[in-house]
C-alpha cells in the first residue's frame, strides 16, 4: 500500500509514521509537510531510510496532485494547529487549514483516493464543567477560536466533498494530545521544559479549565482502526476518557519533578478559552472494537517527562523563541 502523510513532520503525524514502519512494514510512507516553525524533519530520523519525505505545502496544486495521483492512501495531518497562534495571526490558519485541505480534496477526487482526515473535538465548542454531556458526533459545530473554526471548515469541506462527489473518506475528531516530539509551544511540553530549566510553570486563568488527555499512540491506533475498519462517509470521536483541568495536570507534572503541588504561576488567561472538553468515544469503541492501552495518565505523563529530558537536543533550539512568543503576548 502506498500512503501519503500531510503533516508527517509535526508531532502527532510523526508518532503515525513510527508506528505504522513499526507496525505495517509492507507500506510505503511518503510524507508530505512543509516544515513550517512546528515541522521537523528530525522527529523522522529514526525511520529515515524507510520513508520519503517531501519537503512541500498542501496547497501546492500541481504537487499535490502528482502526489496523490501515486497514492493509494492519504492520511491528512497537516495544520497550522496552535490555539494561541491563531489570535495572534488568523491567516497561516485560513490558508493551511480551509485551501489545504481543500487542494487535497480534489486531487484525491481526481484520482479516487481512500482519504483519511484528521481533526479536532474544538470543532464543538466547549461544555460546562458540571454537565454530563460529552461531545458526540451528533454534537452541532460551534467553534470558538480560528483555529477551531478552521479546522470545522476543513471537515464541512471532507462531507461536502464525500456527499456531492463520492469520495472514499472518513473523518476522526480527537481530544488533547500528549506524547514525545510535541512541540513546545503546548501546554504539556511547555511546562515539561520550563521545569527542566528552573522555570515555574504557567496556568491560564484560575487553571479551571478541562481537556481530555489522550497519549498519542492512542489516537494513531485509532486512526488506523478508522482507516481499516471505519465506514466510508463517517465521522469518529477518538478519546480514551482522560478528562483532568489545567491545575491537576500542573499538580502532576511538579509531582514528577519532586517539587510542591503549588510552585506555579498564574498568567493571563487565553482570549475566548474553551472551558471543557470531553469526548464519548462509544461509536469507535462499540462499532469498531478500539481500545486506548495508556490509560494511566500519571505513568503517560512520567514517560513524557523522561523523554523531554533525554531529548533536549530535539527542543531546546525552539525554546527560546516560544517562550520569547509567550511573553510578547503576556503569557
Ligand atoms: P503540529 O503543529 O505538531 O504539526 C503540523 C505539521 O503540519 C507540521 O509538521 C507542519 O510543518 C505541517 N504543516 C503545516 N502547514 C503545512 C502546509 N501548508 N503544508 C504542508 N505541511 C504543513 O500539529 P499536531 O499537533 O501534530 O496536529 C496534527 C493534526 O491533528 C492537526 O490536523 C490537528 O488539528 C489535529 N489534532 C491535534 C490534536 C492535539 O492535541 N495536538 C488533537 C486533535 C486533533
Ligand atoms: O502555558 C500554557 N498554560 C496553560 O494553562 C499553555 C500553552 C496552555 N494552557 C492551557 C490552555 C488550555 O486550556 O492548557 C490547555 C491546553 O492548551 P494547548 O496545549 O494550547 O491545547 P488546546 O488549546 O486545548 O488545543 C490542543 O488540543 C486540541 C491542540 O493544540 C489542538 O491542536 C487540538 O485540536
Amino acid at each position: 500500500m502506498r500512503l501519503l502523510v500531510t503533516g508527517g513532520a509535526g508531532f502527532i503525524g510523526s508518532n503515525f509514521v513510527h508506528l505504522t514502519v513499526r507496525e505495517r512494514p509492507d507500506v510505503q510512507v511518503t510524507v508530505l509537510d512543509a516544515l513550517t516553525y512546528a515541522g521537523d524533519k528530525t522527529s523522522l530520523a529514526p525511520v529515515a531510510d524507510k520513508v520519503t519525505l517531501v519537503e512541500g505545502d498542501i496547497t501546492d496544486a500541481e504537487l499535490v496532485d502528482r502526489l496523490v495521483g501515486e497514492s493509494d492512501l492519504v492520511v491528512h495531518f497537516a495544520a497550522e494547529s496552535h490555539n494561541d497562534n491563531s489570535l495572534t495571526n488568523p491567516w497561516p490558519f485560513v490558508h493551511t487549514n480551509l485551501i489545504g485541505t481543500y487542494t487535497l480534496l480534489e486531487a484525491v477526487r481526481k484520482h479516487g483516493v481512500r482519504f483519511h482526515h484528521i481533526s479536532t473535538d474544538e470543532v464543538y465548542g466547549d461544555l460546562e464543567l458540571d454537565d454530563p454531556a460529552k461531545f458526540t458526533a451528533d454534537t452541532p459545530y460551534n467553534p470558538s477560536s480560528p483555529y477551531s473554526s478552521t479546522k470545522a471548515g476543513s471537515d464541512l469541506l471532507v462531507r461536502a466533498w464525500a456527499r456531492s462527489f463520492g469520495i472514499q473518506a472518513t473523518i476522526s475528531n480527537c481530544s488533547n494530545n500528549y506524547g514525545p516530539y510535541q512541540h513546545i509551544e503546548k501546554f504539556i511540553p511547555r511546562q515539561i521544559t520550563n521545569l527542566i530549566d528552573g522555570i515555574k510553570p504557567r496556568l491560564y486563568g484560575k487553571g479551571e479549565n478541562v481537556r481530555d488527555w489522550i497519549h498519542v499512540e492512542d489516537h494513531n491506533s485509532a486512526v488506523w482502526t478508522i482507516i481499516e475498519k471505519g465506514q466510508i462517509g463517517e465521522t469518529y470521536l477518538i478519546g480514551a476518557d482522560g478528562e483532568k483541568n489545567n491545575l491537576e495536570v500542573v499538580e502532576a507534572l511538579l509531582e514528577a519533578f519532586g517539587l510542591a503541588k503549588d510552585d506555579f504561576d498564574h498568567v493571563k488567561d487565553r482570549a475566548g478559552h474553551d472551558l471543557r472538553y470531553a469526548i464519548d468515544s462509544s461509536k469507535l469503541r462499540d462499532e469498531l472494537g478500539w481500545e486506548p492501552k495508556y490509560t494511566d495518565f500519571q505513568s503517560g505523563l512520567q514517560a513524557t517527562v523522561d523523554w523531554y529530558k533525554a531529548n533536549e537536543a530535539w527542543w531546546r533550539p525552539a525554546k527560546e523563541a516560544t517562550e520569547a512568543k509567550y511573553a510578547a503576548a503576556g503569557h
